[in-house]
């Protein structure tokens, strides 16, 4: 899978290649390549603008169209077969299925919108999909690009070594994950829950099916409004709620 990007800033993706990540990994085995585009070197003039004032006035600049549309048009004649994606706070909202589509098509190019956004003909004329990666401002799609680029990574057969690890994700199975513990069995007061040293695999996997919908039901709510849940999910939800009636009845007696 390649990705090429289209940016005023190249430089940003060397982050890409930091450390020992999985997606430097990835690069590095051919799983996958990233490419960029420097969009200023498609300017016509001395300073090389690629920004102008917005017609009808107005603060901020307009990405011009000239230079940005001969870049893209580079990078489509190098991967015909890629799909063309603006990076801006106005796109789709970027999730794991989204991710999971990117990972099965043929090549990704990714616009960095930067200033005020682009001119419209070339997101009409030019652009297949936007995508957001959540509702905040940035100050430029590059962020956002690289966020597309690890999560589409780790989604390709061979990056992760394990290919388990992406199928459990949280999204994938529709809850958030389940907590984890490692050594050592007391740390600062703290215990691994017994279950978990008792080598007893169904109740580890009961456990573990219970503690991830606590915290789905904490934290993201709105997960378990899509998600088919079991039979056993629904008589442990109802235990939960009348352990918290319970709880709820004795304190409003006590008061
Ligand atoms: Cl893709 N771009 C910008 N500039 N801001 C964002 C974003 C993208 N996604 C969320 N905020």
């Amino acid at each position: 899978m390649n990705f090429t990007i289209l940016t005023i800033f190249p430089e940003m993706f060397s982050a890409l290649l930091v450390g020992g990540g999985i997606v430097k990994r990835a690069i590095e085995h051919q799983y996958i390549s990233v490419e960029t585009i420097n969009i200023r070197d498609f300017a016509k003039d001395r300073h090389r603008v690629v920004d102008d004032r917005p017609y009808g006035g107005g603060c901020g600049m307009v990405m011009k169209p000239e230079p940005l549309a001969e870049a893209i048009r580079q990078a489509k004649k190098k991967y015909p077969e890629a799909y063309t994606l603006l990076l801006t706070p106005q796109g789709r909202i970027f999730n794991q299925s989204v991710a999971q589509k990117l990972a099965q098509c043929g090549g990704v190019i990714m616009v960095c919108g930067r200033y005020e956004g682009i001119d419209e003909r070339v997101r009409e004329h030019l652009v297949d999909d936007e995508l957001s990666i959540g509702d905040y401002v940035l100050t430029g799609g590059e962020l956002a690009a690289m966020v597309v680029i690890d999560t589409v990574s780790r989604l390709i057969p061979g990056t992760l070594g394990n290919e388990g690890s992406a199928r459990d994700d949280s999204f994938s199975t529709g809850l958030l994950e389940y907590p984890q513990y490692t050594r050592p069995r007391s740390f600062e007061g703290a215990n691994v829950p017994e279950v978990l040293l008792s080598g007893d695999h169904g109740a580890i996997r009961e456990w573990r099916r219970q503690a991830s919908l606590v915290r789905t039901i904490l934290n993201r709510p709105d997960l378990l409004m899509e998600q088919p849940l079991t039979r056993d999910d629904i008589e442990f939800m109802k235990k939960l709620q009348q352990d918290i009636k319970t709880i709820i009845g004795k304190h409003s007696t006590a008061s």
